[in-house]
């Protein structure tokens, strides 16, 4: 299995954000995908394969070009120590700029397009470990850790030669996703996430949200309570696969968060290591053409085992 990676999301470091007006520790660090790479190296796990540079069209298909002109020009306007919470383009107070993220954002964006390339050569599961994650950005809006949506970039892509399914299984509902794709029938989003009642984005994600227009049946939510365990969490997984089947795309798009995980720092479900294993089997089944997007997971010192878990799972012959 080829996992698409580069050492370039280190240029993108947010180091804090503000909580009750006090700074504390950022947690979505370089050091999470530092950790899942040596992991990964560890126990011998897939090729290793740096992203190749992709031309902008395809970024312009879910970014507006003034949003990405703005994240350029601010990041080229900081001081190596400057860290900065926009007013424009910003939905939240967690996801800062500093002068390194437009270009970590940007390779994040090539390593799913890469990803994507290998899918259309004909290999049958591609792991993208994008850093910074992507599924609550939106055409010009940042949030939730997330500037450019790597997994929305990457299924517009593929849908030019087929449809597409996305299945999110990050703890929090991708908004941004949900938003780029609510109006299309060619591209189909399934979310699995914390009721948003009571975790962010807190304003979407409801099961009621099932697209509208031509996009009409198109979007499908599974909010699930705080405390989820495995069984409970499959049943809902079996459910969105059959989503998935019943759509017959040609590529599917999987927006994988590890924050699901039981010690997770900011998550509220409990699920085990050696589940990702699970899950990773149940969505290789389908036999799809498929692409792993990493979204968010911030328990550092599991990362790596619950990376190698899941790709373990990946792995078919
Ligand atoms: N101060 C992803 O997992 N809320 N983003 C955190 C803690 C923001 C998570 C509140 C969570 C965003 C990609
Ligand atoms: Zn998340």
């Amino acid at each position: 299995m080829k996992i698409i990676y580069s050492s370039d999301h280190k240029l993108h470091d947010p180091e804090w954000e503000k909580a009750h007006e006090k700074r504390v520790a950022h947690v979505e660090r370089p050091e999470r995908l530092i950790t899942i790479v040596r992991a990964l190296k560890e126990k011998n796990i897939g090729r290793l394969v740096s992203p190749t540079r992709f031309p902008f069209p395809a970024l312009y298909k879910v970014h507006s070009k003034e949003y990405v002109a703005f994240l350029r020009k601010t990041c080229a306007s900081l001081g190596e120590k400057d860290l900065v919470y926009p007013y424009t383009h910003s939905f939240d107070t967690y996801t800062p700029l500093r002068k390194g993220t437009y270009k970590a954002a940007k390779v994040a964006v090539d390593c799913a397009l890469t990803g994507a390339e290998f899918l259309l050569n004909g290999e049958s599961v591609v792991y993208s470990l994008c850093r910074p994650p992507g599924h609550h950005a939106s055409w010009d809006m940042m949030g939730g850790y997330c500037y450019f949506n790597n997994a929305a970039v990457v299924a517009d892509y593929l849908s030019t030669f087929g449809d597409v399914a996305i299945l999110d299984i990050d703890f929090h509902h991708g908004n941004g996703t949900q938003d780029i794709f609510y109006r299309r029938k060619d591209v189909l989003y399934v979310s699995i996430h914390a009721d948003p009642k009571v975790r962010f984005p807190y304003t979407t994600g409801f099961s009621s949200e099932s697209g509208s227009g031509e996009g009409a049946g198109f979007t499908k939510n599974y909010p699930l309570p705080l405390g989820i365990g495995d069984t409970q969490y499959r049943d809902v997984l079996v459910r969105a696969l059959k989503d998935v089947t019943v759509f017959q795309p040609s590529y599917l798009i999987v927006s994988a968060g590890f924050d699901t995980f039981q010690n997770d720092p900011i998550g509220g479900f409990t699920l085990t290591i050696p589940f990702y294993e699970t899950i990773a089997r149940d969505i290789t089944a389908l036999r799809i053409p498929t692409l792993i997007v990493q979204e968010g997971g911030y328990a550092v010192n599991d990362l790596g085992k619950i990376a190698v878990s899941f790709s373990k799972g990946l792995m078919i012959k």
